[in-house]
């Protein structure tokens, strides 16, 4: 009985570390300047612990094969060895802080350094269930918003129209047109609970959080139409809260956004 148990343990973890290595349901393409630094991170960490579930696996089911019972009815007890566990937690602890200063490097880039100057600011401002995109129109300045003046219908991000920087903003629902090459600042905002922003082909993932102005930039490398979903349970109709990335052409996004304006 237990020569089958240790079998099927070593075959739950041979075909677990298969479906992952034959990247069955892996990642949608990547489009983003950061994606590959950011795939490479997860793959690093992926075969880390690939290792070290495989060895932990391999081993539980060798012990439960190799002292199963077999009527000899003799059992001796340890106390285990300090030495062992001290060295294996120092292991671990190298291995996982190796692993974190690889990261941080592509972290740092997207969510601490400050966007290149010439990167187009637009704001994304969730709610229950949908994304409010704002571009700050030709003067390049978002106008004021006020609470007070949020109507989901008719005015969703609170525009101020006694503010002339607010007369040229353009928001959009649920659809984001940007231009490829090019940098683009998100500031992530919320007006209710906290949301996050996910866009799986750029790798780019953050919570939105009420009362806050979060900033993050990528730039999109493949035009085309993506995904962007929210990965929080924000509530009910979570499920519904779907968005689009256009990525085009510097044309093509200023003749939508033209067209948008008017
Ligand atoms: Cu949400």
């Amino acid at each position: 009985m237990a020569g089958i148990l240790a079998v099927l343990i070593w075959l739950i973890a041979l075909s677990a570390t298969l479906l992952f290595s034959g990247k069955l349901g892996w990642f949608p393409e990547q489009i983003s300047e950061h994606g590959g630094a950011i795939d490479q991170q997860f793959i690093r960490t992926l075969v880390v612990v690939a290792i070290a579930f495989l060895s932990a696996q391999i081993t539980l089911g060798y012990f439960i094969w190799r002292y199963r019972d077999r009527g000899r009815g003799q059992v001796t007890y340890t106390h285990g060895s300090n030495k062992l566990e001290v060295g294996l937690m120092l292991l671990t602890g190298v291995v996982f802080v190796t692993l974190a200063a690889m990261g941080q490097k592509v972290w740092a880039q997207l969510h601490l350094k400050e966007a290149p100057p010439d990167a187009l600011q637009v704001e994304v401002t969730a709610q229950q269930f949908a994304w409010n995109i704002r571009y700050p129109g030709a003067d390049g300045k978002f106008g004021r918003t006020l609470p007070k003046l949020i109507n989901d219908q008719s005015n969703p991000v609170g525009l101020d129209p006694t503010d002339p920087a607010s007369k040229d903003d353009v928001v959009s629902l649920n659809r984001m047109a940007i231009p490829v090459n090019r940098p683009i600042q998100l500031i992530l905002r919320s007006k209710d609970v906290t949301h996050s922003f996910f866009v799986p082909v750029l790798r780019l993932k953050q919570d939105t959080v009420p009362g806050m102005a979060i900033p993050i930039h990528f730039k999109a490398m493949k035009t085309g139409e993506y995904e962007i979903a929210c990965a929080e349970l924000c509530g009910m109709e979570h499920f519904k809260m779907r968005g689009y990335l256009m990525v085009m052409s510097e044309q093509d996004f200023d003749a939508w956004l033209k067209d948008r304006a008017s």
